[in-house]
């Protein structure tokens, strides 16, 4: 069983979208958690990441937290739901290449521009500008930046994209990808399954179905 620690409307939201593509058992624990943009809350002391944020799973007694590294994890433990790519297939390294741009290029240049960071500062402008142009690319040969297979990749940053979409200039092809992946089964029910996640103690896909 993995247990998902999580908080509404956060960057956990989305390993629930995860923990649904692979179709494995799991439960989700609910914790509270300081939301900067409003002060409130505070973080769980029944949260066991060690910053007491979200996300983080526990697997056969294994701790993880980390979106990427979860991510990882969960993609290389169970490999048949194909979201990974196997160790030894040469796409792995472009598939890393893409979950490492992700947390080191593409968050901090995406929060920069939410924040109007980016405006007297020409090195903060230059990376959100490789980070914009490389997604153009991959979308331009698309439709997953990866190409024709949706991986755990496009997961991270199409979920990064719909959160922060005004911090990304309007385009059709931005628009499209986020939809495409959003309206995946899987991205659907767990859409569900993070709204009905503030009132309830522990909940599997079965929980919200019935
Ligand atoms: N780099 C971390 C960021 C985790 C993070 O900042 N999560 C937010 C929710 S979206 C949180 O738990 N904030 C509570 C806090 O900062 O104390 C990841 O991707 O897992």
């Amino acid at each position: 069983m993995i247990t998902l620690y999580h908080a509404p409307q956060s960057r956990s939201s989305r390993m629930i979208w995860l923990l649904e593509e692979l179709g494995v058992p799991y439960e989700i624990r609910p914790v509270s958690i300081f939301r900067p943009m409003t002060g409130e809350g505070v973080g769980d002391p029944a949260n066991p990441h060690p910053d007491k944020r979200v996300p983080a799973i526990e697997h056969d007694g294994a701790l993880v937290a980390e979106s990427v590294a979860i991510l990882q994890y969960l993609t290389d433990a169970f490999p048949n739901a194909g979201l990974g790519l196997r160790v030894g297939t040469p796409e792995r390294g472009a598939y890393l290449t893409w979950l490492a741009w992700y947390a080191a290029e593409m968050e901090p240049a995406m929060f920069a521009a939410m924040m109007g960071e980016l405006v007297g500062a020409p090195r903060k402008q230059r990376s959100y500008d490789t980070v914009l142009a490389r997604l153009e690319q991959a979308l331009a040969n698309g439709p997953y930046v990866m190409g024709n297979d949706f991986s755990g990749a496009d997961l991270l940053i199409s979920s990064a994209m719909a959160f922060a979409r005004h911090a990304f200039p309007e385009s059709a092809a931005i628009d499209a990808y986020i939809e495409r992946c959003r309206a995946r089964p899987a991205a659907e029910r767990a859409g569900l399954l993070d709204d009905a996640s503030g009132i309830q103690i522990v909940m599997t896909s079965e929980t919200v179905a019935a």
